[in-house]
């Protein structure tokens, strides 16, 4: 035991302009404590815990360096932000993070003031710092935009978008890039190698070299002045070319977890540049946590974990995840089927696509952050005569629907879309919610869109769009465990734009799509319970509709009601559409459609968010019973 006991420096930084206070001396101990406090809190929320441990020197020598909030400090994908947010305010509230009411998991505006850009998809860091400092230069602000990207993220065309567009910004620009030679899974392609040549092919850059660099922009005499000396001519051939090519003045290697080092860099870098720098920061994912860093992923994402040892506590799974369903079922039909592919966007052990890998290694493609081109190369494969599953979860298709359109619709070829993550997603929040895949999809023409109710229904639906080589044809399904149904030894070929009816019924009919079915089953319980005979179709298919089995359910019932995890625009309004064209609303038919509600719900358990959603099972017997002009009866009737 110490007889000398170090006294705490964390609980004297509240905001950076605090930590502004400290001798450069104080900043290790400042930095371990702050390691210690994000492990502690993390333990007990579960999160992103790798990548934050990573950047706890990087994150300190920033707020030290430069003005924030004026220097505006975008983090790429916000997920390594955790230390940032303890010593930018919210340390009070960090055993919150992602729990319902608490602080997000990624960076978001209406957090602080700290995070002047909210994230969680990647790569969109330098274009949002870009455009703060244009703004700052056209204003005549001297503040800066200051991006912190990861070689995961630098794998995306965004990041060298902005960059191409970098040079306007001038020395208000600076691009920190977090190599830690690590994404969720090793990082792939070319880029990724030619990062780790430029760092195994020269030591960590000396000090005296960054201000040779830099020195390049300063004014003539001192230029000319360092010009002479061999040392500047050395510095002049490092590596960077890529980086310097797009205009940047690349400074690096540096060892980011040496504050020695990191303190002047980024000081000489904030005084002296003058036109937009990148900063090439060599850190280890999973930094100073022993069981991080011993990690394969060094712990990327994590549950709740004892701090002590490491272990994480995991609930115990009572059926296999849906992603381990797809991939094994894709990997089982590949055995046979030589023409089956499958493309992950840097997510292999997200989608499942690993297992595929393990059985048919040449046959899966990671092309890294890069869901554009992951559409469009399979859209190729397609072409040629594979039959190429793109896996990308439902929010990050997004990025690519302009390929989903022009690249496989129009050209109708049969790329299999395997979306996960359909539906809410809990503690990631709004920008992982997977709502508007069915309402993107189901729009346009050529392509059909399937949504599994169970494992079961997955293990089909892969089959199905196996087999589907007429056009292109997506299958969605939610995050998390299936129901625990049995898993089918053979799977079936479901015939296209044809449900099921699950339980018949004669007044009220459900017409379910995707995991809610349960919900809808609980429901007609019910209501059955409550006199109103109820039957539930799965529908299966958003597109096409089964407008045989729609039309005799709205012919023989009272209420016809829509369910589904999906925004506006999806099932409800096809249903809709197809009804009026069709004139069955004019009989008086009441219909009505429950669906995700017209805003961005905030991360909570899924369970909470479903019933912030209104599509829980009372929120379908509410409905029921109102349309039915029961009004006297509500969600707490129904509960009971
Ligand atoms: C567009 C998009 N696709 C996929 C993801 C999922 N994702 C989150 S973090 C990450 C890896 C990022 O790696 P890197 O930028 O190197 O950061 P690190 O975690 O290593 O610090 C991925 C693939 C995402 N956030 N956004």
């Amino acid at each position: 035991m110490s007889s000398n006991p170090v006294t705490p420096l964390l609980d004297t930084v509240d905001v950076p302009a605090d930590l502004r206070k400290l001798a450069p001396g104080q900043l290790r101990q400042l930095a371990d404590e702050l390691r210690a406090e994000m492990i502690s809190a993390v333990g007990s929320t579960g999160g992103h815990l790798g990548s934050g441990l990573g950047v706890v020197e990087l994150t300190v020598a920033i707020h030290y360096v430069f003005n924030t909030p004026d220097d505006k400090l975008v983090w790429d994908v916000g997920h390594q932000a955790y230390p940032h947010k303890i010593i930018t305010g919210r340390r009070d509230r960090i055993r919150t993070l992602r729990q319902g009411g608490g602080l997000s998991g990624f960076t978001k505006r209406s957090e602080s003031e700290y995070d002047p850009f909210g994230a969680a998809h990647s790569s969109t860091s330098i274009s949002a710092a870009l455009g703060f400092a244009i703004a700052n230069k056209l204003a005549g602000n001297p503040g800066k935009g200051i991006a912190v990207i990861g070689d995961g993220a630098m794998s995306a065309g965004m990041a060298y978008e902005a960059m191409n567009n970098a040079a306007e910004a001038g020395n208000r620009l600076v691009v920190i890039l977090n190599d830690n030679d690590m994404s969720i899974a090793p990082p792939v392609g070319g880029l990724s190698a030619y990062l780790a040549k430029i760092v195994s092919s020269r030591p960590f850059l000396e000090l005296r070299e960054v201000a040779k660099r830099i020195s390049r922009k300063l004014p003539e005499p001192l230029h000319k002045a360092a010009k002479k000396t061999d040392e500047f001519a050395r510095g002049m051939a490092m590596g960077g070319t890529l980086f310097e090519e797009l205009g940047f003045y690349y400074v690096g290697p540096i060892d980011g977890h040496n504050l020695d080092q990191l303190i002047p860099v980024l000081e000489n870098v904030r005084d002296a540049a003058e036109g937009p720098c990148l900063i090439h920061v060599v850190t280890q994912k999973g930094k100073g946590y022993a069981p991080a860093e011993a990690s394969a992923d060094k712990y990327h994402g994590v549950q709740k974990f004892d701090v002590i040892t490491g272990e994480q506590i995991k609930p115990a799974a009572t059926a296999p995840a849906y992603q381990n369903v797809f991939g094994e079922t894709l990997a089982k039909l590949a055995d046979s089927d030589p023409k089956i592919c499958a493309i992950t966007a840097a997510m292999p052990s997200g989608t499942g696509v690993d297992k595929f890998a393990k059985a048919h290694p040449d046959r899966a493609f990671d092309v890294g952050i890069a869901e554009q081109h992951g559409v469009t190369f399979a859209a190729g494969l397609a072409a040629q005569g594979m039959r190429p599953f793109c896996a990308i979860y439902s929010t990050f298709l997004q990025r690519a629907y302009d390929q989903v359109v022009h690249d496989v619709a129009i050209q109708n070829l049969p790329v299999r879309f395997a979306i996960d993550r359909a539906g809410l997603v809990g503690a990631d929040g709004a920008t992982h919610a997977g709502s508007f895949d069915i309402t993107y999809l189901a729009s346009l023409p050529n392509m059909v869109v399937m949504a599994a109710a169970d494992e079961a229904e997955l293990v089909h639906m892969t089959y199905t769009a196996a087999l589907h080589d007429s056009g292109p044809i997506a299958f969605r399904y939610p995050r998390g465990n299936g129901v625990g149904v049995e898993l089918p030894e053979v799977p079936q070929q479901l015939e296209i734009g044809k449900g099921r009816i699950v339980r018949h019924g004669t007044k009220v009919a459900i017409l379910s799509l995707g995991t809610r079915l349960a919900e809808a089953l609980k429901a007609a319980d019910q209501l059955e319970a409550k006199g109103l005979s109820t039957t539930v179709a799965d529908l299966r298919f958003a597109k096409p509709l089964d407008t045989d089995l729609i039309r005799q359910l709205m012919t023989t019932h009272e209420v016809v009601l829509t369910v589904e995890e999906g925004s506006i625009g999806g099932l409800g309004a096809h249903v809709l559409t197809m009804a009026s064209d069709e004139g069955l609303t004019d009989a008086g038919l009441k219909i009505r459609t429950l669906r995700l509600p017209d805003l961005f719900q905030d991360h909570d358990s899924p369970d909470k968010q479903y019933d912030a959603a209104g599509l829980n099972a009372p929120h379908i017997v509410d409905a029921v019973l109102k349309a039915l002009r029961h009004n006297s009866a509500g969600v707490e009737e129904a509960r009971a």
